[in-house]
């Protein structure tokens, strides 16, 4: 039997590590593949013991976009009841935090992939782009809408208008990745942050990140009330308690997620 196209671990205390397991097809995000990553993703969600994930591939490739061999001979109609938008919703509606641990390509979805992930480390030698217009098509998984959100119209429209590939030094010069690692120190520098996030207070994470995310589509005032009141919300928790506490007592907090 053939190993699943998408794998789980459990590397650290508190850590799910979801894996893309198609190195024959530089890990291309065929159905099966988005099927699987929202299904765990899904599954992550729901699992107490799970604090923040972690979203890889292999060495040479995160994902090198959608299945191009799958959806050559699609019409629209196909294509719209394929429902690809389903998983982005499923990443960045996740409650814990999702790290994109990116070594070699991410190209097309995969760079959309990664872009919907809350944190983006990348491999020195990591390359990055959106070369969908070379293959007759633009973007579908927020490379026309993220993508210049995060890095400006100019650069967005450099690359997406060309297809052309860059490296990670690019990448984290136009903010659109978190950190650049040396290529062998990928996974386990995303699973010692991922764990890192993990001993925190698990719904202040959680506030946190929807308030980034809800917040970057709202004016700056009603994102400033957002936040506003989700501090306020935190005060009902036990773990602002019990961390406020521990400062003072300068002690180690012991957080419980409620
Ligand atoms: N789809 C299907 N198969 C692929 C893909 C892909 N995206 N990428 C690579 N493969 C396959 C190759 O066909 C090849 O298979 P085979 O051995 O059977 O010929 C195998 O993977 C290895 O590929 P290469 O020999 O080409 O490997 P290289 O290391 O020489 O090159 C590259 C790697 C640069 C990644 C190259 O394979 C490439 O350019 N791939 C295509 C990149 C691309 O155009 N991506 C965009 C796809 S379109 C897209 O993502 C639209 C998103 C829409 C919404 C998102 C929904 C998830």
């Amino acid at each position: 039997m053939s190993a699943p196209a998408v794998i789980t671990e459990r590397p650290a205390e508190g850590v799910g590590l979801i894996r893309i397991n198609r190195p024959e097809a530089r890990n291309a995000l065929n159905m099966e593949v988005r099927r699987l990553i929202g299904q765990h993703l899904t599954a992550m969600a729901d699992d107490d013991s799970v604090r923040c994930i972690v979203l890889t591939g292999n060495d040479k490739a995160f994902a090198a976009g959608a299945d191009i061999k799958e959806m050559a001979g699609a019409g629209s109609i196909e294509m719209l009841q394929r429902g690809t938008q389903k998983l982005w919703r499923i990443i960045y509606g996740c409650p814990k935090p999702v790290i994109a641990a990116v070594s070699g390509f991410a190209l097309g979805g995969g760079c959309e992939l990664a872009m919907t992930c809350d944190i983006i480390l990348a491999g020195e030698s990591a390359k990055f782009g959106q070369p969908e217009v070379k293959i007759g098509i633009i973007p579908g998984g927020g490379g026309t809408q993220r993508f210049p959100r995060t890095v400006g119209k100019y650069k967005a429209m450099r690359y997406v208008l060309t297809g052309d590939i860059f490296g990670a030094k690019e990448a984290f010069d136009m903010n659109l990745i978190s950190e650049i690692v040396p290529d062998t120190e990928v996974e386990k520098r995303a699973i010692a942050m991922a764990a890192q996030i993990a001993e925190l207070p698990p719904i202040a994470i959680q506030q946190a990140k929807e308030s980034i995310i809800r917040g970057a589509d709202a004016s700056l005032e009603t994102g400033l009330t957002l936040e506003t009141r989700t501090l306020q919300m935190l005060f009902a928790s036990q773990d602002q308690k019990e961390g406020m506490a521990a400062f003072i007592e300068k002690r180690k907090p012991k957080f419980v997620g409620k």
